[in-house]
């Protein structure tokens, strides 16, 4: 047992009421890591809410039916009250503050007992008690099964974690696919399976639930708006508040458009920049030898992963298109 897992056991052993905090916009992993943390420390006996920093999209909402837990947009008092009677934070998913927005960051700001950050990102900052930071591992969520394992307490993974371990790395590795996978991915989703988890579920309660608006969005996203940049094997997609609008665009009604655009043959790197009420909000995806999450930070204010990486602008959507284009070179190898 390494050092780090040891004092993770031994503040796990020391804690009661225990405070769970994934990152705001909550992908799968983030929910399916917060899910299974909760049912872990549950079956440990101890007393483990939840706290989104703002609500999940919907199709990841039948994952929190049995679940405690707190919306800080909505519960802002009530979640604050909640963290100060807490023994233990659980920083999960994300590795700097401000990935929980600028609100709900009062959440970790003002928490005085212990804290505790596990993920997957590159480049943690150092915000907490105890940090567990492995950018090898595929997902936060496979990050959990390990360190479970390594503190010798498997027999409390039970059907309720395994479902939020399997739909953490399978949303993060784009169903098992991408290079992050390892053989380690393949034997926990097979012990997974033999505690009952049934993934065919999970995968239908993930996939097959488009609206005819989402899908004819999506449609419509491709068919009128994909940019192909002349020799370079890189495209991308906008969307206008007012295209979403047209669509009756929900939360969520975008996902996974940008590894449809990486999907098209000989293309490297995919955008999409979709427009908020905030801004605009950009995601990037790769693979090969090109890499996006350095090219987010230095131009979008973005970062995450090498092939995945998230980013943002308060310019126009023109503006913020120009400036992609203007840097687009370097994100050539
Ligand atoms: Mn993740």
């Amino acid at each position: 047992m390494t050092d780090e897992i040891k004092r993770l056991k031994e503040l796990i052993n020391a804690s009661n009421t225990v405070l769970i905090l994934p990152h705001k916009a909550p992908d799968g992993d983030a929910v399916g890591s917060a899910v299974a943390w909760f049912h872990f420390l549950l079956n440990n006996n101890k007393k483990p809410t939840i706290v989104f920093p703002d609500r999940p999209a919907a199709y990841l909402l039948p994952f929190l039916d049995e679940i405690e837990y707190l919306v800080f947009e909505t519960q802002p008092e009530k979640s604050l009250e909640l963290a100060q009677h807490c023994d233990t934070l659980f920083c999960l998913d994300f590795n700097d503050p401000s990935r929980v927005g600028k609100e709900a960051v009062e959440l970790i700001s003002s928490f005085k007992a212990q804290s505790v950050m596990i993920d997957h990102h590159p480049f943690p900052s150092d915000f907490c008690t105890l940090q567990i930071s492995k950018p090898s591992v595929c997902s936060t969520a496979q990050l959990l099964f390990e360190c479970i394992e390594e503190m010798d307490l498997l027999s409390s993974v039970d059907k309720n974690v395994g479902q939020g371990i399997y739909l953490g790395i399978m949303t993060d590795t784009g169903s098992f696919r991408y290079p992050s996978v390892d053989a380690k991915t393949h034997y926990i989703l097979g012990k997974l399976l033999d505690l009952g988890v049934e993934h065919f579920k999970i995968h239908e309660s993930i996939f097959d639930v488009n609206t005819l608006d989402k899908l004819q969005l999506r449609g419509f996203a491709i068919n009128e708006k994909l940019v192909c940049i002349p020799n370079h094997p890189i495209a991308y997609i906008s969307l206008t508040k007012e295209e979403l609008d047209r669509f009756n665009y929900q939360k969520g009604d975008t996902e996974g458009l940008v590894n449809v655009i990486l999907s098209i043959e000989g293309y490297s790197v995919a955008a999409l920049f979709v427009e908020s009420r905030d801004g605009i909000k950009i995601s990037f995806r790769s693979k090969g030898d090109y890499f996006v999450n350095e090219f987010s930070a230095k131009h979008f204010q973005g970062g995450g992963h090498k092939y995945a990486a998230g980013g943002f602008s308060e310019d126009t959507m023109s503006v913020t298109i120009e400036r992609f284009k203007t840097f687009l070179n370097e994100l050539l190898p």
